[in-house]
């Protein structure tokens, strides 16, 4: 059984900023559960995009990778040989309980854990390269270089997952859906306090875009072809084919 989080379950007096710290990475895997609409099947369907865009002698990549959970998803589809993943998290908490969480299943493919900022690492041969859930933690102003910098360390043909939570430019659907994100968040057990407070932890840190933002930016970039392939309210993901 996952660990419960209770993290902002009793008031706090100041709410400072979120963190992934050892405290978010011990309760994680309900949190992420319980707060992001979907987050199993994206998972799940990482692996099945994995399985069709795998290529030989090639890196995946899983850019803020939390505990490993989509790593673990591409690991099981690895079908081809000469493939190696690379896991990157600049949280220390998550890097250090990612690596017990992939070492405790067993595989021939081999898994880089590296923690570091993933604006600093290089991305090379790249078959699959997945942001679930990272890149909306990025400044606005540096997400079109990582972008960039992902799309040169890509083979042709290979694909580019990024799910997000989005913002909407209709302010009554962008009202509706966060709403409906509550709701959702109600039916997993969250109390009002609960969803309000992390509202406010994360307001700074989480600062989401628009889909046709990011349409537009990946298209800028060179990708060849970009469209939403899930949406569960204000959340959802995209490809990204080279
Ligand atoms: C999953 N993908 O379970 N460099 C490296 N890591 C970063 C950076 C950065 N600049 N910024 C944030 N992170 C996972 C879930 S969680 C999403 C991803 C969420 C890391 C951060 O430490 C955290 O582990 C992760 O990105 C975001 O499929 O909690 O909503």
């Amino acid at each position: 059984m996952a660990n419960k989080d209770t993290i902002f379950s009793a008031p706090i007096d100041k709410i400072g900023d979120f963190a992934f710290d050892e405290r978010v990475a011990e309760v994680f895997p309900d949190m992420i559960q319980r707060s992001v609409p979907g987050y199993s099947n994206i998972i799940s369907t990482i692996g099945m995009l994995t399985q069709r865009f795998i290529t030989a002698d090639s890196n995946l990549y899983d850019l803020g990778c939390s505990l490993g959970a989509a790593t673990l998803s591409m690991r099981r589809h690895v079908n081809q040989k000469g493939c190696r993943l690379i896991a990157v998290d600049n949280s220390q908490a998550m890097v250090e309980r990612c690596k017990l969480h992939i070492n405790a299943y067993r595989s021939d493919t081999p898994v880089s854990i590296i923690e570091a900022d993933i604006r600093d690492i290089k991305i090379e041969n790249a078959c699959v390269v997945v942001l679930n859930f990272t890149l909306q933690f990025l400044s606005p102003d540096d997400r079109q270089s990582l972008l960039t910098k992902i799309y040169h360390g890509m083979k042709k043909g290979g694909i580019l997952i990024i799910s997000e939570k989005y913002t909407f430019d209709d302010k009554a659907s962008n009202d509706l859906l966060i709403e409906l994100h509550h709701d959702f968040k109600r039916a997993n057990g969250y109390s009002e306090l609960e969803i309000s407070q992390k509202r406010t932890a994360i307001e700074n840190v989480l600062r989401s875009d628009s889909i046709q933002t990011h349409k537009d930016r990946l298209y800028d970039i060179g990708f060849k072809s970009v469209e939403v392939w899930y949406q569960c309210f204000n959340f959802g993901s995209m490809f990204a084919i080279k």
